[in-house]
Formats: C-alpha cells, structure tokens, sequence
C-alpha cells in the first residue's frame, strides 16, 4: 500500500506518469535503489599512483591492421611490472583487455568483468582473441591487485582493426 501510495503521489506530482519508464524520482523512498547501484558503503577502493612513466601499449596487432580470428593480442607494459590479481605487490599490476569499450565511467571502482572487460589475472601478457567479423576496437587498461585503475589510469591507445 505504501508503494501504491507513494506511486500516486509521484503521479499527482509528475506529467510523465503516462509513459512506460518508471519515474526515477528521487523523492520516492518507498522505492529501492537500482540493483546496478552498489551500496554506499560497501567497499571504497584507494587507487594506487602510477609510477612515473608508467605506460601500456598493443604491441600487437598494429592500429588499422586486418588480421583473422582469433586475433593475436600481445601487451606491452614499460615502467610497471605484472603481478597475478590478488599479489599485492608495489608498481605491478595485470592487464586487462578492453573490447569494443572505452573506458570505465568509474576509475575509483574494480573494472568489470564481461566480454567486453576481458581479465587477465594471470598475468598474462598476450592472449588469442575470437572476434567477429567487422571493425573492433582494442585498448588495454592496468589494474591492481583488486582491479581497480591506477591514478592516473596506464591505459594503452585504442588500436582498431579489421577481422576478416
Ligand atoms: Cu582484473
């Protein structure tokens, strides 16, 4: 009944109420915050400094290059060592592989994990990558021991190629 209640007076007081989207009003706290919203104060990560100079980069396959599948995907790393998730070791960190993504909204949170936000906790400096044909992008970001980006950010340049 409250949620009812609170879904009328959000229609008494919004024009919008005949659309299909449901209000994102703020004040309805009858209403739980989205799912994709973590909690407040469920972690808080402290990103750690880039050494200076520190930078990533794709060695291979080159910018504008056309290459099959799986495409080989080599990391480069100057400055900064590699070190598997979860070893937290001062100056290393592990690669991961961007795909068809720019980067994280987000820096002060773990990068996903998904098929466009590819781990490579093993430290792991290459990897052979299935993609469809077409155009895609590649970038590398660095992330610590918990995921989380370096401040600021050892991101490689988007490499975009073409898979025949
Ligand atoms: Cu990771």
């Amino acid at each position: 009944m409250l949620t009812r209640s609170a879904l009328f007076l959000a229609c008494a007081t919004l024009a919008a109420c005949g659309q299909q989207s449901p209000p994102a009003a703020p004040a309805a706290p009858a209403v739980a915050p989205p799912a994709v919203a973590p909690p407040a104060a469920a972690a808080t990560f402290t990103r750690k400094a880039a050494p200076d100079g520190a930078m990533a980069y794709i060695i291979e396959p080159v910018d504008g290059a056309t290459v099959t599948s799986p495409v080989h995907v080599v990391f480069g790393l100057k400055g900064i060592g590699v070190a598997p998730a979860g070893t937290d070791r001062p100056d290393a960190g592990h690669h991961h592989l961007l795909i068809d993504a720019g980067l994280p909204a987000d820096l002060s949170l773990p990068i996903p994990s998904d098929d466009t936000h590819k781990h490579f906790g093993g430290g792991q400096t290459e990897t052979a990558l299935t993609l469809a044909p077409g155009k895609h992008t590649l970038q590398l970001l660095l992330g610590d021991h918990l995921h989380v980006p370096f401040e600021p950010p050892i991101a490689s340049s988007v490499v975009t190629i073409e898979v025949q």
